[in-house]
């Protein structure tokens, strides 16, 4: 009965001691474990007389029973009390200012889509494409055979012989041709593959096809439609001048040029001194593309042109080196 009392007079004065839940457990075991105290007066039953025994087991339960419903409340109390302290030390002030870096469009991708808006507020409606591009698609439902040398100006990224990345967005003139009947009005705008590099040519840059088909379509028309843009692009002033060029695709063919719209025409950096910038090739559909993609050429006609949105992107921006614009340095694209 002395142990007992004991075991009690030590867990009162220990208990006091217990600040904090580790050094609880520790007292846990000590007193209630398998070799802990009370543990241990159990195992001494066996020295007691028999008829002592019943009042000793008992005085054990009763001590047993008394350091558990202490150490639990201390536990609660500890426990309780450690929420307290971490939710203090955690605590979050919602009213101190957050600096957020806020993205913005890439100026391809702005120019791009002011170019699609003019196009669709002018009736065109607007195509999507695939990049990787059928041999068939990319030339010759365009008039370019597999050994015509206007293949060489598009050198491109091959997968096989009849596949590979796209050389300009006109497949999408054929692709559109094959599932629409006239009249047809359509801008497709993306990206472009060339095996080219230098300040003016990126290897990956983007284009907007334009295609219009129905019946009496005209010279006249390619001439208001360019017209109209370049004046909503750049400015009420703007004028545009066509070049004979070639295309496989377009007969007549032409290169436009709008004025400069930094100098108004007088010759300035930006237009090389010329008055002039090319921003686009174009022509009348060739009627063997038309018939190619199943459309009477007899019946039907059209224009169709083809604009760098990077070089688009250029002049509005006054960037000389196209290149700056795909290094991604937050930095450059940060002024725009
Ligand atoms: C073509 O790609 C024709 N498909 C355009 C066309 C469409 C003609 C419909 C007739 C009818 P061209 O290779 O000239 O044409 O390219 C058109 C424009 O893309 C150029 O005026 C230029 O602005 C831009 N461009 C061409 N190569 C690059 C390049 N490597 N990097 C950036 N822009 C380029």
């Amino acid at each position: 009965m002395d142990n007992i009392s004991n075991v009690q007079k030590s867990f009162d004065s220990e208990k006091s001691k217990i600040k904090n839940l580790n050094f609880l457990n520790e007292i846990k075991v000590k007193y209630l474990g398998k070799s802990g105290e009370v543990s241990l007066l159990m195992k001494n039953m066996k020295n007691i007389s028999p008829q002592d025994r019943p009042a000793f087991g008992k005085k054990v339960n009763e001590i047993r029973d008394y350091i558990e419903s202490n150490l639990a409340k201390i536990e609660t109390e500890l426990a309780e009390k450690e929420k307290k302290a971490k939710l203090k030390k955690e605590k979050i002030d919602v009213t101190i200012p957050v600096k957020i870096n806020k993205g913005s469009l890439h100026p391809i991708t702005t120019v791009k889509n002011e170019i699609t808006e003019i196009f669709t507020g002018l009736g065109f409606e607007v195509l999507e494409g695939p990049e990787v591009e059928t041999d068939y698609y990319n030339f010759q439902m365009l008039n370019i055979p597999k050994d015509h040398p206007a293949r060489d100006m598009q050198d491109t990224f091959y997968f096989s012989d009849n596949l590979l990345l796209r050389t300009h967005t006109s497949p999408m003139q054929a692709r559109t041709m094959e599932v629409k009947k006239p009249p047809i009005r359509m801008v497709c705008p993306g990206k472009v593959y060339r095996a080219d590099d230098d300040a003016t040519h990126s290897p990956i840059f983007n284009q907007i096809e334009g295609l219009v088909i129905d019946k009496k379509i005209t010279l006249c028309d390619l001439k208001g439609i360019l017209d109209e843009f370049v004046k909503i692009f750049f400015n009420k002033n703007t004028k545009t001048r066509f070049r004979p060029s070639y295309f496989p695709f377009t007969e007549p063919s032409v290169e436009v040029d709008a004025s400069c719209s930094e100098c108004g025409g007088k010759g300035c950096k930006v237009c090389k001194g010329t008055g002039w910038i090319e921003i686009l090739g174009a022509g009348m559909v060739n009627p063997k593309v038309l018939d190619n993609a199943g459309i009477d050429s007899k019946k039907y006609s059209g224009f169709a042109f083809g604009l760098g949105i990077d070089r688009m992107a250029m002049i509005k921006y006054k960037i000389n080196d196209l290149r700056l614009m795909y290094e991604n340095d937050i930095r450059f694209l940060k002024q725009f």
